[in-house]
C-alpha cells in the first residue's frame, strides 16, 4: 500500500482542491502529463450536505451524505471519464475517502445528489446506513481528548459528525463497496481521511478486502492501491502515526511545518544537511509530504506558519527543496484564492463551481490560483523525474543561509536565503556542459531565457546567487543541457 504506482518516468501529485473532473480531464492532457506530473488528489467524490447557510463552503465536501458520486465536482460518468483521460496522459488519480463519519449536525440535510437523512434517528437510506451502524452512545472530541484518550479520538465524533463504527460487518461492506468501485475504474489509491478517528485494525480489515488494481489501466498485475492515511502526529498524543505506518503510508505534517520556519526565516537552511528521519520525521517509504495541505493554509487542521502561495518567494524556495532533495513521496497543493477560512471554490450564484481560465503565461484566472503551473514548481518536476534513484551528494553551506547540493550526476541545486549575495564556485556532480537554470526561465530551442551556468571539466561550476534575485533558488539538470 506504500507504492503510488505511477507511469514510469513520474512523480510527485498534486491536490487539485475543489476541481471538477471535467477540468481535472483536460488538465491532465494540456498540462498535467506533458509536464511529468505522476498524479493527482481529487476532492471527496460522494455526495455531501449542502450547506447554503454557510454560502458553499468548501468543507461541506467533508460530510457525507452518502456513496453515490454526485458532487459539485460532477457525476459518476465524468468522474470514470476523468479516470480514462488521465490514465491515458500518464497521471494516476488518488480519492480523498471520508470514511470516518456521515455528516449530520446541520439544519439543511439535503445533499449534492438529492438525498436526505434522518440525522436524529442515524437514518442515512441513500447508503443505507442505521443505528446500529454507529458509534453510541454519541459523545464528541474535546480538545484535551488528543493528548489522553486514544478511545475518545477514536470513538467520539469529529466536529460534531456522526462517527461510523468500522468495526461492524455493515459498515466495512458499505466502506469496501464504495472504495472498490473507485478501483474499478481505474484510481490508483486513497487519500483516508481523519486516519487518526479509526481503529487501525479496523482499517486493516478495510484495506486488505480492496481489489488489486485495475490492469485494463495499465497498473501491473497484482498491485495494491497507494493508501496514504491522514494522521497529524506533531508529538505527545495518545494517537502515534507508529500505529499506522504497518499499514500503509501516513501524511507527516513535521515536513510543512519545519521547512516552512526554514525557508520562511525561523530556521537557518545550512541545518537542513540531515533532512529526514533524523529532523523526526517518518521513514522515506512511509511518507507522503508537502508544504501546506487545504487545511492548514487556512489555519484548519494542525494549522500555524505554514508557507502557502501567499509568500511565493520562500514558497517556491521550499518547495524546491522538497522536491530536489529523494526524501519522501511529495504532494503540491493547487488552491483558489480565498479572503475568509470558510469560502468555498470559486462559484456562480446557484452554487456551480466556475472552472479555471488559462492566460497565455500558462497562469490561470477565475479565482485559481494553480501553483502546478507556476514555472519554477513545473519544472522541478522535471528535475525530480531526472533526478529520480539517484543519491544525495556534494552538501554545501555557508554556515548560513546559502546552500547547494547535488543528485547523483543528474541534478544540483543552489539556495540563498541570506540578506547577501552567494558568490562561488561549487563541487557538482554533474558533467561539464552548459546548463539552462530551470528556475529563472527555460530553455527554447538551443537558448535559455533564464540563467546560463556552465559547468568546467573538473564538475566545478560559478553559481551567483543574488540577494534580491526574483527567486531564492537556482536548479539545473541533465535533461535541460544547451
Ligand atoms: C465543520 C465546522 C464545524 C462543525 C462541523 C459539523 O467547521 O464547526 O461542527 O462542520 O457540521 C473539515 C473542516 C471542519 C469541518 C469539517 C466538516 O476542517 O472545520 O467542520 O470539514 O465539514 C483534526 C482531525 C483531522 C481533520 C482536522 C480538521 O484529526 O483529521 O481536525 N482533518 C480532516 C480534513 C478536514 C475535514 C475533516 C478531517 C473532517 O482534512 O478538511 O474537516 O472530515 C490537533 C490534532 C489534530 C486535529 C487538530 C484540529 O492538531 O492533533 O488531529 O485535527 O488538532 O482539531
Ligand atoms: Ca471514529
Amino acid at each position: 500500500y506504500k507504492n503510488p504506482h505511477y507511469a514510469p518516468g513520474r512523480s510527485t501529485m498534486v491536490h487539485l482542491f475543489e476541481w471538477k473532473w471535467n477540468d481535472i480531464a483536460a488538465e491532465c492532457e494540456n498540462w498535467l502529463g506533458p509536464h511529468g506530473y505522476g498524479g493527482i488528489q481529487v476532492s471527496p467524490p460522494n455526495e455531501n450536505l449542502v450547506i447554503w447557510s454557510k454560502r458553499r463552503p468548501w468543507w461541506e465536501r467533508y460530510q457525507p451524505m452518502s456513496y453515490q458520486l454526485t458532487t459539485r465536482s460532477g457525476n459518476e460518468q465524468q468522474f470514470a471519464s476523468m479516470v480514462r483521460r488521465c490514465n491515458n496522459a500518464g497521471v494516476r488519480i488518488y480519492v480523498d475517502t471520508v470514511i470516518n463519519h456521515m455528516t449530520g449536525t446541520w439544519s439543511e440535510n439535503v445533499g449534492t445528489g438529492g438525498n436526505s437523512a434522518d440525522f436524529n434517528n442515524f437514518h442515512y437510506p441513500a447508503v443505507p446506513y442505521g443505528r446500529n451502524d454507529f458509534n453510541w452512545p454519541e459523545c464528541k472530541i474535546q480538545e484535551s481528548d488528543y493528548r489522553c484518550c486514544a478511545n475518545r479520538v477514536r470513538n467520539c465524533q469529529l466536529s460534531n459528525l456522526k462517527d461510523l463504527n468500522q468495526g461492524t460487518e455493515h459498515v466495512r461492506q458499505m466502506i469496501v463497496g464504495f472504495m472498490n468501485r473507485f478501483i474499478h475504474m481505474g484510481v490508483a489509491g486513497f487519500r483516508i481521511d481523519a486516519a487518526k478517528h479509526m481503529w487501525p485494525r479496523d482499517l486493516r480489515v478495510i484495506y486488505n478486502r480492496l481489489y488489486n488494481l485495475n490492469t485494463a489501466h495499465g497498473f501491473p498485475a497484482g498491485a495494491r492501491p497507494y493508501i496514504f492515511q491522514e494522521v497529524i502526529d506533531l508529538g505527545g498524543e495518545a494517537v502515534s502515526r507508529d500505529e499506522y505506518t504497518p499499514l500503509a503510508a501516513v501524511t507527516d505534517f513535521k515536513f510543512g511545518m519545519e521547512l516552512s520556519r526554514a525557508f520562511g526565516g525561523g530556521n537557518q537552511l545550512r541545518y537542513l544537511h540531515n533532512w529526514g528521519p533524523q529532523w523526526g520525521l517518518l521513514a522515506h517509504s512511509d511518507s507522503l509530504v508537502f508544504i501546506d495541505n487545504h487545511d492548514n493554509q487556512r489555519s484548519h487542521g494542525a494549522g500555524g506558519n505554514i508557507l502557502t502561495h501567499r509568500e511565493p518567494r520562500p514558497y517556491k524556495g521550499a518547495i524546491a527543496f522538497m522536491l530536489a532533495h529523494p526524501y519522501g513521496e511529495p504532494q503540491l497543493m493547487s488552491s483558489f484564492f480565498f479572503h475568509n477560512t470558510e469560502a468555498g471554490p470559486p462559484m456562480d450564484n446557484s452554487g456551480n463551481i466556475i472552472s479555471p481560465s488559462f492566460n497565455t503565461d500558462n497562469s490561470c484566472g477565475n479565482g485559481w490560483v494553480c501553483e502546478h503551473r507556476w514555472r519554477q514548481i513545473a519544472q522541478m518536476i522535471q528535475f525530480r523525474n531526472v533526478a529520480a534513484g539517484t543519491t544525495f551528494n556534494n552538501w554545501w553551506d555557508n554556515g548560513s543561509n546559502q546552500i547547494a547540493f547535488c543528485r547523483g550526476g543528474q541534478g544540483f541545486v543552489a539556495f540563498n536565503k541570506d540578506s547577501w549575495d552567494l558568490n562561488a564556485t561549487l563541487q557538482t556532480c554533474l558533467p561539464a556542459g552548459r546548463y539552462c537554470d530551470v528556475i529563472s526561465g527555460f530553455k527554447r530551442g538551443n537558448c535559455c531565457t533564464g540563467k546560463t551556468i556552465t559547468i568546467g571539466n573538473d564538475g566545478r561550476a560559478h553559481i551567483s546567487l543574488g540577494a534580491n534575485d526574483y527567486d531564492m533558488v537556482i536548479a539545473i539538470h541533465r535533461g535541460e543541457q544547451s
